[in-house]
């Protein structure tokens, strides 16, 4: 392979230069390719769709982990559902007032691949006393269990295979039902400029259960298409207006050393450019 193109939003495509294919191979539940470019770093796909690079992904991690973390302050329960790879895992864990994270992840191959080709993005967090990995279903999981968390991650891939039952009404009120009070729900919610209809569904769907949802925003290069929607979903209304001072102050306290989130970036990434107001009708 000298070339991979991406192709998830018709007529457009994003191409790398590969210079090396490490794996390329159908798992169990989806088809798992592992290569070397040379502007990216090692890149990760799955089902043909860029999951992670070792050059951008702090930004989507970052920004995942860290703003519903630091918003809610004092969190000591995360859930994260799928994120195989381990990049929100490692973030989760840098916060020491977190005891515990559970990562429910489908597919055990994108976590054994990553932790053979892609060792930097979990940087050891599997191997965490407080990690606990559970290779299921995040849909039954939710479903079913009687554990309560402050923050639920959920780090999947787009609404097409095995992803798609992320995004129904069903799972985010399982979702809700799994987060103690005041707790917060974010998702990845695909990028609004291709995918507009993504954020009107899960706009209407989250509705269904929180008090308060919504989106904020990140860019990372190789989710190509500018902004990224963040999906927001909690019950305290309060949340997303946490005064820069007080993020600091937890910013601080937590000592973290980030890339791109800055608690300024994370006040100003729930202001909303008005085309994806618009989206959420
Ligand atoms: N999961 C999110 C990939 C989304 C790509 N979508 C897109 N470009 N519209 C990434 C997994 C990283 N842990």
């Amino acid at each position: 392979m000298k070339r991979f193109d991406e192709i998830l939003h018709n007529g457009y495509s994003q191409s790398f230069e590969v210079t090396k294919v490490l794996f390329h191979e159908k798992t169990e539940h989806q088809d798992l390719v592992i290569f070397d470019t040379p502007i990216y770093g090692r890149v990760m796909a799955l089902d043909n769709i860029v999951q992670v690079t070792t050059r951008d992904e702090y930004v989507y991690h970052e920004m995942l982990t860290h703003v519903p973390v630091l918003a809610k302050g004092d969190v000591t329960d995360v859930l994260i559902i799928g994120g195989g790879d381990g990049g929100i895992l490692r973030e989760a864990l840098r916060h020491k007032s977190i005891e515990r994270a559970t990562m429910v992840e489908l597919d055990r191959s994108v976590v054994d691949l990553s932790l053979e080709y892609l060792p930097e993005i979990s940087n050891g967090a599997f191997d965490d006393p407080r990690t606990d990995l559970v290779i299921a279903d995040g849909v039954k999981f939710v479903a079913e269990t009687d554990k309560r968390f402050d923050v639920i991650i959920v780090d999947s891939t787009d609404p097409i295979g095995p992803g798609e039952v992320l995004f129904t009404e069903s799972f985010y009120a399982d979702c809700h039902r799994c987060l103690k009070d005041g707790g917060v729900l974010v998702t990845q919610n695909g990028v609004p400029f291709y995918q507009g209809d993504e954020v009107t569904n899960t706009y209407q769907r989250m509705g269904k259960s929180f008090v308060d949802n919504g989106f904020y925003t990140a860019v990372v290069p190789t989710y190509v298409g500018g902004m990224m929607a963040l999906g927001w979903g909690t019950d305290d209304g309060e949340m997303r207006n946490v005064d820069v001072e007080t993020l600091n102050q937890r910013f601080q306290a937590a000592s973290l050393t980030t890339r791109y989130y800055t608690p300024e970036v994370h006040k100003a990434a729930f202001a909303l450019p008005q085309f994806i107001i618009d989206l959420c009708i």
